[in-house]
């Protein structure tokens, strides 16, 4: 059994977003081809509450950017994104939602980060998603979505930690690039862990 997981397309990570993604909506299109050539399509949803500690804005004198120590991990300061009943948390306007058998909230603990659809930063605690494709017998998944050097990478990396063959589809991502590199660096990183990395023209044709 193979699954689609969907990472996080939502609002704020589109242009006009609050944490936009350079060209982050041409992901949309690629999700939902790919949708129709999957049993089992899931979501991530990135689910912050106003108080979430990776806002720059909770955090008087620091700016996005910036990196401070959280529980002594290092954690991003990022602009205030995908709170939880904000318009910009809602999934992107074209994505289609109704073949999304599962929505994974994570990033849900003020105290602590998750780029991971899997785990939050620190391993500390699970969403439920590798328990809930085990179950359902999956083997292998297939991830689409943003950020390609945030959120895709992690939930790949954790992926295959957990022994799903892991495959990664480099166009339906997008980064966030706060270095002009990272994705090209990501994509690099996901390959020397085991992850495939295979371009949605060889998926959507064979
Ligand atoms: C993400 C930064 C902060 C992502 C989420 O979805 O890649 N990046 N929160
Ligand atoms: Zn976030």
């Amino acid at each position: 059994m193979e699954a689609l997981i969907l990472v996080d397309i939502q609002r704020d990570f589109l242009p006009g977003g609050a944490l936009a993604v350079t060209d982050g909506d041409a992901v949309i299109p690629i999700a939902n081809q790919l949708q129709l050539h999957f049993d089992l399509v899931v979501t991530t949803q990135d689910f912050h509450p106003a108080n979430h500690q990776s806002f720059a804005a909770n955090h008087p004198g620091k700016q996005p950017g910036e990196v401070i120590q959280l529980d002594g991990l290092d954690q991003v300061l990022w602009p205030v994104h995908c709170v939880q009943g904000s318009t910009g948390a809602e999934f992107a306007d074209g994505l289609h939602m109704d073949k999304v058998a599962q929505i994974f909230p994570k990033g849900t603990d003020p105290e602590i980060d998750s780029y991971s659809g899997f785990f939050d930063n620190g391993h500390r605690k699970a969403t439920g998603l590798g328990d809930y494709l085990k179950e359902k017998g999956v083997t292998k998944v297939v991830i689409v979505g943003l950020a390609t050097d945030y959120c895709v990478k992690f939930t790949a990396l954790d992926a295959k930690q957990l022994g799903f063959e892991t495959v990664v589809v480099p166009d339906g991502t997008r980064a966030v690039n706060l270095q002009s590199d990272d994705f090209d660096k990501a994509i690099q990183e996901m390959e020397a862990a085991g992850i495939q990395v295979v371009h949605s023209e060889a998926l959507l044709n064979g």
